[in-house]
């Protein structure tokens, strides 16, 4: 793959702790270019097309509440394979898990309230990546 684009979001967590440049730092620092960057509420009619592969999941209303409880910082980043290395990057889902050296091994823990918190979202695949960036973007 030439070159690739990604979304990403610095959750409300990483705003609130003041991390946002710590982990778009990590995401530069490796060689991907920012593309785009923009500071944002996310909305709950966005938040239904993002995550609609969660929408029936009884944790989807944590979610939404976790996701609006403060801003949220939406990033493009390019390079070759930037979906997988910034994956890589991120780390696991579940924070506990993630592995040190990563954003959410690094940054992040449970907090013992059953929702995950883990700092940032990256896209997961191209054609996700381009729906995202549509989405987030217009
Ligand atoms: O690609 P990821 O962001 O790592 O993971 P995902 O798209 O499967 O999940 C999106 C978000 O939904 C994730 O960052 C946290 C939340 N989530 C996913 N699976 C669970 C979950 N929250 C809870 N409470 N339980 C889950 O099993």
């Amino acid at each position: 793959m030439d070159s690739q684009r990604i979304f990403i979001l610095v959750k409300p967590d990483g705003v609130e702790r003041g991390l946002v440049g710590e982990i778009l730092g990590r995401i530069e620092a490796k060689g991907y270019k920012l593309e785009d960057l923009r500071f944002m509420r996310a909305k709950e009619e966005v938040l239904r097309v993002h995550y609609a592969h969660l929408a029936d999941k009884p944790f989807f209303p944590e979610i939404v509440r976790y996701m609006t409880r403060g801003p949220v910082v939406a990033a493009i980043f390019s390079g070759a394979n930037v979906i997988e290395g910034v994956r890589a990057l991120a780390g696991a889902t579940n924070p506990t898990q993630a592995v040190p050296g990563s954003i959410r091994g690094d940054l992040a823990r449970e907090w013992g309230h059953g929702n995950i918190e883990n700092l940032i979202h990256a896209s997961d695949s191209d054609e996700n990546a381009e729906k995202e960036i549509s989405l987030w973007f217009n």
